[in-house]
C-alpha cells in the first residue's frame, strides 16, 4: 500500500467509524466498536476490499492514532471525533492547566460570542500542545491558536475527558476561559 492509499483508507475508516457506518451497511455498538472481520466483509461488499494486514497497518501508522483495537484485537473503533451516537466511556480526568484549540480567523467572531461549541461532534476537541493545535487549525486555512484555561474550568466544575489518543474533550468552553491571540 502506498502513502496515498494509506491516507485514503484512513479517511474512509474515519468516515465509517465516526460518521456514516451505514455507508457500508454496518452498525457500531454503543461504545463505537465493530468486529474487525465484519468491517472487512462489509467494506469488501461495498467496493473497498482491504486485507486485515492493510487495516492493521493503517491503525498502527495513523499519525494521530485515530483508531483503537480492543484488548483481544477482535474489534476496532475510532478513539474520538464521532458524530454518530456513541458512549466512549472515558472517565473524567484532570487536564493540564492550559490546553489549546486550533481554529481559523473566520470563526473568531462567533467564538467570541458563543465560546467554543462542539458542533456536530460530541465534544470540543482540545490539544495539549500548540503544535498539534496548529495542525488542527491548518486543515481549514491559516491557523489561529486559542488558549483554554482548563485549570480554572476544572475549579468551576467543568468535566474533561482524554481520548485513547490523547485528545482532550469537553462539552463547551465559555468565552471567559479562552485566551485569544494578541489580546
Ligand atoms: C469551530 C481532527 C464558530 C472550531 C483534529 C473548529 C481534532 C466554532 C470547528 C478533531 C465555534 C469544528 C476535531 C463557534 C468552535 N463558532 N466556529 N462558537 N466553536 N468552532 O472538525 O476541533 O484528523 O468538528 O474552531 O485533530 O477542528 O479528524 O473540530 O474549527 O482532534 O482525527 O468549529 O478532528 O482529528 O470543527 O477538530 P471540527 P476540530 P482527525
Amino acid at each position: 500500500m502506498n502513502e496515498n492509499d494509506r491516507v485514503r483508507l484512513s479517511k474512509f475508516l474515519s468516515l465509517i467509524l465516526r460518521h456514516q457506518p451505514g455507508k457500508v451497511g454496518i452498525a457500531l455498538d454503543q461504545a463505537g466498536w465493530v468486529d474487525v472481520e465484519e468491517l472487512l466483509g462489509a467494506m469488501g461488499r461495498h467496493g473497498r476490499k482491504v486485507s486485515r494486514e492493510q487495516l492493521l497497518h493503517v491503525v498502527e501508522t495513523s499519525d494521530k492514532k485515530r483508531f483503537a483495537l480492543s484488548d483481544d484485537g477482535k474489534r476496532i473503533r475510532a478513539s474520538q471525533g464521532h458524530s454518530v451516537e456513541v458512549e466512549l466511556g472515558y472517565a473524567p480526568a484532570t487536564p493540564p492547566d492550559v490546553l489549546f484549540h486550533g481554529t481559523v480567523e473566520r470563526f473568531l467572531e462567533s467564538i467570541r460570542e458563543k465560546g467554543l461549541v462542539k458542533g456536530k461532534r460530541h465534544h470540543v476537541h482540545l490539544s495539549v500542545d500548540e503544535a498539534t493545535a496548529q495542525k488542527v487549525g491548518e486543515r481549514r486555512g491559516e491557523a489561529v491558536i486559542l488558549g483554554v484555561n482548563a485549570a480554572v474550568m476544572v475549579r468551576a466544575g467543568y468535566l474533561f475527558y482524554v481520548s485513547a489518543n490523547g485528545v482532550w474533550l469537553t462539552e463547551s468552553v465559555p468565552v471567559g476561559f479562552i485566551e485569544f491571540p494578541g489580546k
